[in-house]
């Protein structure tokens, strides 16, 4: 058993789960995005280069969804986290969503990407884009009509991992919030913090995939749990 001593280095993981209850779906519950639409037909390049009007369409109706979607008190919870903890914190997120930056947090990392970005294929500029792709606007970087969401798909590098694995090197607490453990490489965080000595804390609706590889699991909604132990560790 470990001995507990003073946190001073936090990474904490959140995917669909903590957004859930700002009404955004998550993946692979039985309401999953995934249902009207074959994974391989939207969240890969094949699909994209296959059918770009209709992928375009699933990420400009997403895009939708997050603008009128707002932070719920887990959101909320670590955006307080991020003000009033001293130490060191990194908030990775899978979510495309812009809930953590609404609900106040600063130090939020998005390795899949952002849902209000576009990515223009043709000179390489990105661009926070809250309206539609599927009508094909030009890059205003650089005039060509090659812009597409600024998403990590299946079988893409996900975004500033040499940064994630610094900071699951040095972290002395790993946190996941509401995430599957179905999807690589952020499946694996959990052993890799583990293995360079972190506590690890799993806050999920339900046992995941990753639960026999934390510390510790609680049960329950993250409006709930996650308010409660960002009191214990700003407490603490
Ligand atoms: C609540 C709650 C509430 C509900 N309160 N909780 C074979 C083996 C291993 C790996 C691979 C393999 N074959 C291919 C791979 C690699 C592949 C992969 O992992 N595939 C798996 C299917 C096996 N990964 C990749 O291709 C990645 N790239 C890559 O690996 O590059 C190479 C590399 C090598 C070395 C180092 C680094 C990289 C890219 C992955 C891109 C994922 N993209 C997506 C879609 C784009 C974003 C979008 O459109 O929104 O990202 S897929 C989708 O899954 C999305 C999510 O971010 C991601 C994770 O899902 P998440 O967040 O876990 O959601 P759910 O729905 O699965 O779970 C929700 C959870 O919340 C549940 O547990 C609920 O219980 C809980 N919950 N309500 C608390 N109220």
């Amino acid at each position: 058993m470990r001995v507990m001593t003073a946190i001073r280095n936090i990474v904490i993981l959140t995917g669909a789960g903590i957004s859930a209850e700002s009404g955004l779906r998550t993946f692979r519950a039985e309401d999953g995005l995934w249902e009207d639409h074959p994974v391989e037909e939207v969240a890969t390049p094949e699909g994209f280069a296959r059918d770009p009007a209709l992928v375009q369409r699933f990420y400009d109706e997403r895009r939708a969804q997050i603008r009128a979607a707002f932070p719920n008190p887990a959101h909320e919870a670590l955006g307080r986290l991020d003000r009033e903890f001293a130490g060191e914190l990194l908030i990775v997120t899978q979510n495309i969503d812009d809930l953590h930056e609404r609900g106040g947090a600063r130090r939020v990392l998005h390795m899949h990407g952002e849902g209000l970005s576009a990515w223009c294929q043709a000179c390489d500029a990105r661009h926070r884009w809250e309206g539609a792709l599927g009508d094909g606007p030009a890059c205003p970087a650089c005039g060509e009509v090659a812009m597409r969401p600024d998403i990590v798909w299946f079988g893409e590098m996900p975004y500033r991992m040499d940064e994630i694995f610094d900071a699951l090197a040095s972290a002395d607490l790993f946190v996941s919030i509401g995430t599957s453990g179905a999807v690589y490489p952020a499946a694996g965080f959990v052993q890799q913090a583990s293995a360079n000595g972190a506590r690890t804390l799993e806050l999920n609706l339900e046992e995941s995939l990753g639960s026999r590889n934390f510390d510790e699991t609680r049960l329950g909604t993250a409006s709930e749990l996650v308010p409660a132990w960002v009191d214990e560790i700003l407490r603490s």
